[in-house]
């Protein structure tokens, strides 16, 4: 058979070495073929003939099998974009740990492809296991894949005709073992700290005589020193499958963000090297508790402050950025913008869904001025989490000139609302796109939402325009100003007069308090053409809606760059020409002041706004 292995970690690379030994023609891609983590790759795969294909395309075209182990948070991407080389009824194997919906969007695009996709959950570890690992399949193709996996030499069983049945099954297993990993580390490495470790192992002991602490506990600390990063991001699935079931994902999130923690002291090299052959590192779990409690205790956090790697295929932001045509009014405020770090400066939040390049905000200063801007709204990133030390600190260091919009959890104390008021933060916010943040519930916003309001802070809202209908009564029963990032993100291949973006104007228009920034073209558009080259008329397809916003609510409306622009896939734009956008969408003087100057002076600087006592 000719299998395709989408993803080449440990769970493809083992993949590929058994199929081949057993007879098969393998091709693999994973995306950090293109990075320098592809020279170990390269060796493996030649020594078990594994062709490494250029593309996820390259890799699947002519395959009767492709099968997925990526990241989990790559499942529907990686679906994406395997489904665009499949031939007619080829299987297409996901054995991704994603959330019963994740999978469900990742078969639509296999579907839309041609291909025939079925769910795998992967019941236990692999390695000991190899190609006979449990595996749970699922979906409607799930019969047909079962007896031909089963001649590869798969151990495969069919959970339900129906999706999502099988990643149910497997997230919610996922909660109790992942949880656990995170408890023993915590618990274990807390009671060697308070020299209990024995007597906690004698207690667990007695009430479960059928486990093997010790043992299990080294085995736990191995596989997240080695793993965590993976098993981070399986828990954020599991949260979202908490989630999708209607219940606050506590456990995982909390979970989650043990498992980052772990693998961030890893990366930083405190366990020493990774090992790569063996499953087991066969070490002492004390003598890894050992390594974190003299890493907390010596205070040597800065010394071996975490080197972040940046996410595989991360664009950096546009270095020399052409001087715009376009001269912004006196005063003018890029109104949305982000520093990311330094890293080693201020950490990436371990929950991040993303590592992007540093982006300081001296390197913001300098831009702010290059393009003729005279202040900034700073925006808590979502790499940075509920830390707001960057963008507080980027505020401190304006001399008034930035003011700031924070991410609060709901058990922030009055004291911190304070200080970031004082730093110059003015707003919350509130994000709600998937591929950026986990889950929070609702009570849990509207009650930060109240403790904000007396302040006079605002809330900004983050979100995909086609999740408008499910958020508008959240958002319209906020007590406060509300900002909505990117217009709703409109899709901006549908009409400008069709329902989505109408009902978008239609909040903007049945309440006064909420307000809109008509940015991030380079983000919405799809038919470009980019800012880059000089062009002075770029994103075409975006400017009819934020003109269209702009003329109808001139006086809620703002305008930001967006650097460092995180997450774009395709180009960067030179934010010089972005600059050059802005007399394409606010057509008069009037309007680009209103816009640039006293609407963001209003809402960020309301004590020196025009008109204020
Ligand atoms: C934006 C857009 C994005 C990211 C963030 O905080 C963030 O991570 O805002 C995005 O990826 O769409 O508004 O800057």
């Amino acid at each position: 058979m000719r299998v395709a292995l989408i993803g080449y970690g440990e769970v493809g690379r083992i993949l590929g070495e058994d199929l081949h030994a057993a007879g098969h023609d393998v091709s693999a891609f994973d995306l950090k073929f293109r990075t320098g983590a592809a020279v170990p790759m390269r060796a493996h795969a030649l020594v078990h003939e594994v062709t490494m294909a250029a593309s996820h395309a390259d890799a699947v075209r002519g395959v009767e099998l492709v099968i997925s182990a990526v990241t989990a948070s790559q499942t529907v991407a990686a679906a994406a974009a395997g489904a665009g080389g499949l031939g007619a009824g080829c299987f297409f194997l996901d054995l991704n740990s994603a959330s019963p919906r994740a999978k469900i969007t990742a078969a639509e695009h296999v579907a839309r492809g041609g291909g025939r996709y079925v769910e795998g959950a992967v019941m236990t570890s692999v390695p000991p296991h190899r190609l006979k690992v449990p595996l749970l399949l699922g979906g409607p193709h799930a019969e047909a894949l079962r007896a031909p996996l089963n001649d590869l030499g798969f151990a495969a069983k069919v959970a339900s005709g129906q999706l999502g049945v099988a990643s149910a099954t497997k997230m919610c297993r996922s909660v109790i073992i992942k949880g656990l990993e995170a408890m023993v580390i915590e618990s274990f490495t807390a009671a060697r700290r308070h020299g209990v470790e024995d007597e906690v192992i004698a207690s667990l002991c007695e009430t479960f005589p059928d486990v093997d602490w010790e043992g299990q506990a080294s085995y736990f600390f191995e596989r997240v020193v080695e793993h965590g990063r993976r098993r981070a991001e399986e828990m954020r699935e599991a949260a979202v499958t908490v989630a999708e079931a209607g219940l606050e994902p506590w456990s995982a999130a909390s979970t989650a963000e043990r498992q980052a923690w772990m693998a961030d002291l890893a990366d930083a090299g405190l366990f020493g090297k990774k090992r790569r052959k063996k499953s087991a590192r066969g070490s002492d779990w004390r003598a890894e508790a050992d390594r974190i409690l003299d890493h907390l205790a010596t205070g040597r956090r800065s010394e071996r402050m975490p080197t972040f790697e940046k996410t595989p295929g991360w664009l950096d932001w546009y270095a020399h950025p052409s001087k715009p045509r376009y001269v912004p009014p006196a005063g003018a405020v890029d109104a949305h913008c982000h520093v990311f770090g330094p890293g080693a400066e201020y950490p990436y939040a371990p929950e991040r869904k993303y590592t992007p390049c540093d982006a300081s905000v001296g390197q913001l200063f300098e831009l702010r001025d290059h393009l003729g801007f005279a202040r900034n709204v700073i925006v808590q990133a979502t790499c940075h989490g509920a830390d707001n030390r960057a963008m507080a600190d980027a505020c401190r260091a304006s001399a008034g000139k930035a003011r700031g919009v924070a991410t609060v959890r709901a058990g922030v104390t009055d004291r911190e609302l304070q200080d970031l008021h004082d730093a110059g933060v003015r707003g919350v916010r509130f994000n709600f796109v998937k591929r950026l943040v986990d889950f929070t519930p609702r009570d849990e916003l509207a009650e930060i939402a109240a403790r904000i309001h007396p302040l006079g802070w605002h809330v900004v809202v983050y979100f995909e325009g086609r999740d408008l209908p499910l958020l508008y009564d959240f958002f319209t029963a906020l007590p406060t100003a509300v900002v909505v990032d990117h217009m709703g993100r409109p899709d901006v291949r549908k009409p400008i007069d069709g329902p989505e973006f109408g009902l978008f104007l239609d909040l903007m228009r049945r309440h006064e308090n909420i307000w809109t920034k008509v940015s991030c073209p380079e983000r919405l558009s799809v038919s470009g053409p980019p800012a880059l080259d000089g062009e002075q008329n770029a994103y075409r397809d975006v400017v009819p809606f934020a003109r269209r916003v702009l003329e109808a609510f001139p006086d809620r409306v703002l305008w930001g760059t967006d650097w460092p622009h995180p997450n774009l896939d395709t180009h960067m734009p030179d934010d010089g020409l972005l600059v050059d956008v802005i007399p394409h969408i606010a057509t008069t003087p009037d309007l680009q002041t209103r816009l640039l100057v006293k609407n963001p002076m209003r809402l960020y600087w309301p004590e020196e706004a025009e008109g204020s006592a």
